[in-house]
Parts: structure tokens; sequence; C-alpha cells
């Protein structure tokens, strides 16, 4: 099994709702168990123009391989109506990998660590919520120093039970 973390994202549609959708199909992943779910998180798009988004971070335990996993977080987004089409564009939802175990994955359909990790709070948040504090990822790179390099500001923790705006 590994450990990989997902980080979760929605500006369309009841993100909320949108989130928590996934998070159950996530659940039913074949040799996959969500061990982990972080708060929701909103925040303005790194696009203007935009809705704000939703995010959080799950931990999934999954014997899947990088890509089998990849192509299933791909198949929950199609089923949650996700169009593809305009990069950058607003979306129903959107399912990174950001983590996969120890795995440093450098190819066309996938970079592992996530190669904006570093620049989204909305991401970095979340995680250190689900991670020990002296996490450190598998290129070496110690999150408390991304965290110490990307303010918090801007990002707005839900309260438990989120209700969608
Ligand atoms: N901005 C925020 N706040 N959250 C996202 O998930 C997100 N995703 C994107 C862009 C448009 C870069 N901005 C985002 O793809």
């Amino acid at each position: 099994m590994e450990q990989v973390f997902i980080g979760l994202g929605s500006n369309l549609a009841q993100p909320s709702a949108q989130l928590r959708q996934a998070i159950t199909a996530l659940g039913t992943l074949p040799n996959s168990a969500v061990t982990g779910t972080s708060s929701f998180y909103t925040s303005d798009s790194l696009l203007p123009g935009q809705p704000r988004y939703t995010n959080a971070v799950v931990a999934l335990a999954t014997a899947l391989a990088p890509l089998a996993l990849l192509d299933a977080l791909q198949a929950i987004e199609a089923d949650q109506g996700r169009e593809r089409g305009v990069r950058w564009g607003p979306r129903t939802l959107d399912l990174d990998i950001v983590l996969f175990g120890e795995h440093v994955i450098d190819i066309p359909r996938l970079k592992v660590p996530h190669y904006h990790l570093h620049a989204r709070p909305f991401v970095l948040y979340p995680l250190a919520e689900l991670v020990p504090s002296d996490f450190v990822l598998a290129d070496g790179r110690a999150l408390s120093e991304l965290l110490a390099a990307c303010p918090f500001q801007g990002l707005e923790r839900m309260a438990a039970g989120p209700a969608d705006a």
C-alpha cells in the first residue's frame, strides 16, 4: 500500500457538495481506502474573473499504480461533469495526485510531487492537517519550509459541516 495525497478543487455547481461526492467516490476505488480528509478551504481563484474555489486534501492508502490511480481520478472528474477544454478554466471538480508515497514521477501525464505545490496555499495548508509537522516530501523538501514560503493569506477555512454558498 502507498500513502497518497489527493488535492480536490471545485468552483462550480455547489463546490462543497462536489468535494463531498468526490470523497465518497474515492472511498469506492478498488484496493484503496480514504484514511484522512482535511478541512475545506475557500479562496479566490489564482486567475481573475472566476468564482472562488473550495479546496481540500484527502489521504488515500492504495495499492493502485500511479497511472491507474490517475485514470480513476479522471473518471471521477468526468462523472461529476468536468468538461475539459479550457485550460485553467472553471471546473466542477479537479482531482490532483499531490504526493504518491516516496515516489518522484516526472512523465508528461503525471508529475509528483505536484508541480505547483509550493505555490498553492490551498493544497499546502490542508495537507499539513494530515501529516506530522516534520513531514518531508519524496523530493527532500520539508513541508514546513514550503509553508513558511507560502503565506496562508487569502485562505478561509470553512467551519465543519460546510453549507454551500
Ligand atoms: N485557485 C484556487 N484558489 N484553487 C484552485 O483549486 C485553483 N485551481 C486552478 C486555478 C485556476 C489555477 N486557480 C485555483 O486551476
